[in-house]
């Protein structure tokens, strides 16, 4: 088998930088995104900051009242989290990522694999400008900067996208695999967390170069088989993992504040057509067929009601979905006193546009026959 070029593309201080995006004012103080429990004003943990605010300590998981102590009198801003907002962006990178992978895989909203082997020939010089090439176009259309690794398998991808941030680009060449992990702390590896990493601590394992120094059977005897191989052979570089597109989409949905609260019809329709387009456009983009149709409202009290029905044939046509969505309304506002203030709509229960056509053609066939 001929060697694999395999990237990992992370963006930099995600959420932080989404907020720096939508207000650039934001670029040259710290910026903290908080999750905020609602218990007591400040009670809740950082998501994550950008590095202004990394400089003087702030890192995601530490408690807001201590980021703020951290960051008393240093100008900083402190944000709650947009989810829905950093779905969005992140949704729009990784098309752009897709694009230029023989072979991709999201993982979690900031990251994913591309196996390039095949669109740069096995050439690390042609995965550098390739890789150049994706960081200018994520600049360039989506205003955020990433952080790249390139190796021959996504274990020594993912470890040298994060050597260097922000901003970053690293290549490690198969031959450089082991003194590029030697150094490095075992935590450095995906399974080693805390834990793992103090049991190893008691054997004398600190780095990585340790732990490939360590002999397999005693790892497979403190560690069980499974681990103590997948052990030894992380700490050689050695990784066979595929890059596989995974867990398919299991929804599409778009929700949007109202002008002014109303439970009138035609008002919300227009929203919800908008939303429907939307929607639909996602649907074409990701070849998709639905045959679940929800809508989602959220009332003047905050309460959140739904309502969805599924249709008897998968379908992709926009005019089925904004129907089924005013019927949905409809019988929702008959069945509601109160007015809406936000309103939603959601597909799902996809199939593959290309199953569905096949679908046809095959009914087609068998109609005829
Ligand atoms: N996140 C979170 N809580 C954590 C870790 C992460 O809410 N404990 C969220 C916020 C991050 C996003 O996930 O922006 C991506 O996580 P990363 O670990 O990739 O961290 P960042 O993108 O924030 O920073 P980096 O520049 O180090 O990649
Ligand atoms: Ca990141
Ligand atoms: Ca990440």
């Amino acid at each position: 088998m001929q060697a694999r070029v395999i990237m990992l593309v992370d963006l930099d201080y995600f959420f932080a930088q989404c907020e720096e995006r939508r207000n650039p004012s934001l670029k040259d103080k710290p910026v903290v995104v908080c999750v905020y429990s609602g218990r007591s004003e400040d009670s809740g943990a950082v998501s994550t900051a950008n590095y202004i605010a990394r400089k003087y300590g702030v890192t995601s998981g530490i408690p807001i009242f201590l980021a703020k102590k951290k960051l008393k009198k240093k100008d900083a801003v402190f944000l709650p989290v947009d989810h829905e907002f950093y779905e969005e962006v992140s949704e729009e990178i990784m098309r752009i990522l897709r694009s230029h992978a023989d072979l991709f895989e999201q993982v979690g909203i900031d990251e994913a694999y591309l196996d390039v082997s095949q669109k740069v020939k096995g050439s690390l010089e042609e995965a550098k400008e390739l890789a150049q090439r994706i960081k200018e176009e994520v600049k360039a259309q989506q205003k955020l900067t990433c952080s790249i690794g390139i190796g021959p398998n996504k274990l020594v991808a993912k470890i040298a996208a994060d050597i260097q941030k922000p901003d970053g680009l690293t290549i490690v060449e198969p031959e450089q695999v082991e003194s590029f992990l030697s150094p490095l702390p075992v935590s450095r590896l995906i399974g080693v967390g805390r834990k793992t990493k103090k049991r190893m601590q008691t054997l004398v394992i600190s780095t990585i170069g340790d732990l490939a120094k360590y002999d397999v059977q005693r790892l497979i005897e403190v560690f069980g088989k499974k681990l103590g191989i997948y052990f030894h052979n992380a700490s050689i570089g050695v990784d066979d993992e595929p890059v596989q597109e995974r867990g398919e989409v299991e929804s599409i949905s778009r929700i949007s504040t109202l002008k002014g609260d109303t439970r009138d019809l035609k008002v919300i329709l227009e929203r919800a057509n908008q939303l429907c387009d939307e929607v639909h456009a996602k649907l074409v983009q990701r070849e998709l067929g639905f045959k679940s149709v929800g809508i989602v409202a959220v009332m003047v009290d905050m309460s959140v009601r739904s309502r969805s029905k599924t249709l008897e044939n998968p379908t992709n046509e926009l005019e089925v979905l904004k129907k089924t969505v005013k019927e949905l309304f409809e019988k929702f506002l008959n069945e509601s006193e109160l007015e809406a203030r936000r309103v939603g709509v959601r597909v799902s229960n996809f199939v593959k546009e290309q199953e569905r056509q096949k679908q046809i053609t095959n009914f087609i066939g068998l109609a005829k026959n």
